[in-house]
């Protein structure tokens, strides 16, 4: 027997992020101010060594640790996620661009999304130690997922 079909979900993908959640991401985002592309770069360099089926959508580039390429895309990448933590409230418009290019023109496989989330909270632990708290990895998890979703939205 066939479903009826499904209203599309009126829940916003940031529902979830409390007000205590967007206040410790957007203190998070401000230290990490002036070291975004090393942030970046980090995040990158360990997905691409933890997962490497990672590094098939980038054949052109140079995949050495701390190449220029690597740095320069992980400037990006951070610079759209700091893009992101100014519009928690706003996530699909904000990012709709990028949802674009991954979906259309990249092909990324969102399963990905959730390793580079996954780098990032590792590279934001390792480096913040103690003050990487239980609270603020929460907020980071449901933020980074929320942006998952959204660069994610447009395969359907
Ligand atoms: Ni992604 C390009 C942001 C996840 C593969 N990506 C970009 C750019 C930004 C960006 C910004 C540059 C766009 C431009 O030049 O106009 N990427 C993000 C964000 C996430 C993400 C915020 C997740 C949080 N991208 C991923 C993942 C993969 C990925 C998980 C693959 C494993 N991205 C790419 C590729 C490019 C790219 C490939 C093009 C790189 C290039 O310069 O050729």
């Amino acid at each position: 027997m066939l479903l009826p079909p499904r209203p599309p979900c009126p829940l916003p993908a940031t529902t979830m992020l409390t007000a205590e959640d967007k206040k410790l991401i957007q203190q998070v985002w401000d230290k990490l101010q002036g070291c975004q592309e090393e942030v970046g770069a980090e995040t990158l360099q360990r997905m691409f060594t933890t997962y490497p089926q990672t590094k098939t959508y980038f054949p052109h580039f140079d995949l050495s640790p701390g190449s220029d390429q690597i740095r320069g895309h992980g400037k990006k990448v951070v610079a759209a996620l700091g893009t992101a933590v100014k519009s928690l409230d706003n996530l699909s418009q904000a990012l709709s661009e990028l949802s674009n290019l991954h979906a259309y023109n990249l092909r990324v496989d969102p399963v990905n999304f959730k390793l580079l989330a996954q780098c990032l909270q590792v590279v934001l632990a390792t480096h913040m130690t103690k003050d990487y708290t239980p609270e603020i990895h929460a907020a980071f998890d449901k933020f980074l997922s929320a942006v998952a979703a959204v660069l994610a939205e447009k395969y359907r």
